[in-house]
This record gives C-alpha cells, structure tokens and sequence, in this order.
C-alpha cells in the first residue's frame, strides 16, 4: 500500500523491512536496477538482505539503461518471469502509470524504492498497493537518499557488516557522499586510504576510481544484457575486499577492458568536442553534438564544464528519433538548470526533463532540435 505521509527515514525503512520480510522462501522473485552506479550497490544490498531473510537470492536479477526507460523489453521480461515479487531501485517510475497498473494488476507484491522525482501526479500514477517509497516523499529539504542509502540503511537491520566502502561507492556514484558526515568518518576511521589523494590523472582518489569501473560496466555496454559491475561487485563484497573490483582477476578482467576502451573512447569524443563546440560569444553557453552509442554524455559534459567554467554546457547525443541532452554549468556560472530547461517555452514538449539544479538531462524528438536550439539561446538570453 503506498502511504504518503512518513515523519522520517527510519520510518520508511521500517516500512520496507515490513515488506522484506514477507518474502517467502518458495516465492519467485524478480530484482531489477538502474544500471549506474547508485543503482548497482542498491541492487547487491537488496539481493543480500533478500538472501539473508530466505536464504537465497532473487530469482532473477534485470538491470535497465538509462535509453530505456520506458520498460519496452523488462516489461515484456517481467511478463514471462512472472514473478510472486517484484523489487524495484533507482528507476523512476511514476512517469510510467501504465506500467505500474499492469504490474500492480498482474504481481501480488511489487516494491519500489526510488529518490528522482516526486510530484503531484504520481498520487494518481502510483496503484495503492504497491509499496512504493522515495526519500523525496519526506519533503525535508536537501533529503533526497540515492538508491544506495536506502539498501545499506534496509541491510542494516539484517547483517552485522554493513560494507561501509560498499555505501561509500554507490552514494559517490550520484555525487551525494559528501553529505553523509557519519558514513563519511567511518570510511576515514576503517578505510581511509579510499579517500587519499592520488597523483593520476583520472581519479582524486580510491573511491572515485571505483565509480569509474562500476560505472564502466554500465556506460560501455551497448548490448546491455552482461551485468558485469553487479556480478564484480557482488564477489568484493564476498571478499570483502573493494581492491578486486579494479585487479583485473578472474570476473573483474571483463570489467577491467571496459574500463580501458570506455576511456579510449571518452578520450576520442572530448577531443572532437574540444574542436567541434560551438561556442557562443554573446551568451554562456556551449553546444556539442554527437553519436555514441555508450552512455557516456555526463561524463564528456563533466570534463567540458571544467574546462569552460564560465558556461553552461550542452551535449546532444541522437538516439533513434530521439534526442537527449546532458547539461551541466561550470563553476561562475550559478543558475538553477531545471529552471531554465523548464521555461525554454510554453509550447516546446519535451519527453522528459530530470536532474538536479547544476546536473540535469532532458529528451526530446529529433525533429525539434534545431526549434530547441533556438529557443534555448533566447531562453539564455532572458535567463541570465
Ligand atoms: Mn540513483
């Protein structure tokens, strides 16, 4: 039953553990994540308190890509599966209600734990009973716990080791670990060699080169069916030993090349960008278009950003008929992007538009790009 009103966190992961321990051993259950990051460890720790309450794994484990959020091929997956339980993370769902109705019609027991979006509408979207849960819902500001905060804080109540590095990584993979100050001294006091400074290149430290290879298995996975980072991942865990996520053995070495051609790749795309961007003299804003099939478009705004900190950049990627851009805005620059993706005009539709104030991403149809373009260098132009 989706209830709207909790006072605080603890209660919504009472609520959850509520639901968890429900789940039968003979039920069958389906897993599916994000594919990120965040979504990955949220996923191991909610496999691992699954495996802890019945004494084995779901059934089945799905992770999605980004380009799929409307569940065209899970949904057809989860059909067949049929499963008895349906456990859900790091997907934001309540812009799809025809598939939350389906489920909700077709699956006994379905949970949902997501922190994107929450808004007025998905009152109506969510089916009341399915269990659904968002950090969102608390309205307490500047709370919105990525998907990796909800399974280690549910873990929690089941296993006495926790895998601190474990949270560490997913919540560093939505940027958000800066915010937990306890979490944050406990990786100081037991794992602080993860947050030393490294002289490279690629990563300030430990953890951040554990993001790059978790999210490697994600980002460069154009077939999208190897569950790589989840499979890597879960074995550190086992061991309890992160270094194995980046030693190149046995299931990590798969891991390990995606690693090596993602950044080759990253390396040839940023440099055409750096040749290729337009960039605009008369307002704060860069414009690169490209085509790759790997999801890497936050990756190349990131890097751009820090190169052009006095502007707001625009990375378009097409993808069949569609369009998506990642923006981002460098460090001078201090506007609230949702804002401004918002307001780009009255009767410009996008298809989706999400993020945070200095992160955001939006999709549209291909054939408005050059009206997009248009409206967004006026929409600047007023804005800032
Ligand atoms: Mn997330």
């Amino acid at each position: 039953m989706v209830k709207w009103n909790y006072l605080n966190w603890e209660e919504m992961v009472e609520r959850a553990i509520t639901f968890f321990k429900k789940i039968g051993h003979g039920q069958k259950v389906v897993l599916m994540h994000h594919g990120d990051c965040d979504g990955v460890v949220s996923a191991l720790y909610i496999a691992e308190t699954v495996k802890e309450i019945r004494g084995r794994y779901p059934d089945e484990i799905l992770w999605v890509s980004t380009k799929s959020y409307k569940l065209k091929n899970e949904k057809a997956l989860i059909d067949h599966l049929a499963p008895d339980v349906l456990l859900v993370t790091d997907l934001d769902l309540g812009k799809e209600p025809e598939t939350l109705k389906h489920w909700a019609d077709v699956i006994d027991n379905v949970f949902i734990y997501d922190h994107h979006n929450i808004d007025g509408s998905y009152k109506d979207a969510i089916p009341r009973s399915i269990e659904y849960l968002n950090a969102r819902m608390l309205g307490i500001p500047r709370i919105w716990h990525p998907a990796a905060y909800f399974g280690y804080s549910l873990f929690k109540h089941f296993s006495k080791n926790d895998y601190p590095w474990l949270a560490a990584l997913g919540l560093r993979g939505d940027h958000a670990f800066d915010e937990y100050e306890e979490l944050k001294n406990e990786i100081r006091d037991k794992f602080p060699e993860l947050l030393k400074e490294i002289e490279n290149e690629d990563y300030k430290n430990l953890l951040e080169k554990l993001v790059y290879f978790v999210n490697a298995g994600f980002f460069h996975n154009p077939n999208g069916e190897d569950n790589i980072s989840f499979k890597v991942l879960q074995k550190a865990m086992k061991k309890n030993d992160y270094t194995f996520v980046y030693s190149n053995e046995e299931e990590a070495a798969s891991l390990f090349s995606k690693r090596q051609e993602l950044k080759s790749d990253i390396e040839k795309i940023y440099d055409g960008a750096k040749d290729e961007a337009k960039i605009y003299e008369d307002i704060p804003l860069l414009v690169y278009r490209i085509n790759t099939p790997h999801y890497i478009l936050g990756v190349i705004a990131s890097r751009l950003k820090d190169d052009h900190p006095d502007k707001i950049i625009y990375i378009f990627n097409q993808f069949d008929d569609e369009i998506s851009g990642e923006i981002r805005q460098g460090e001078k620059i201090d506007v609230n992007l949702i804002k401004l993706l918002l307001g780009i005009g009255e009767n410009f539709k996008y298809i989706s538009v999400g993020g945070h104030p200095r992160a955001a991403g939006c999709l549209f149809p291909a054939s408005k790009y050059d009206e997009y373009l248009r409206l967004l260098e006026g929409r600047i132009h007023e804005f800032i």
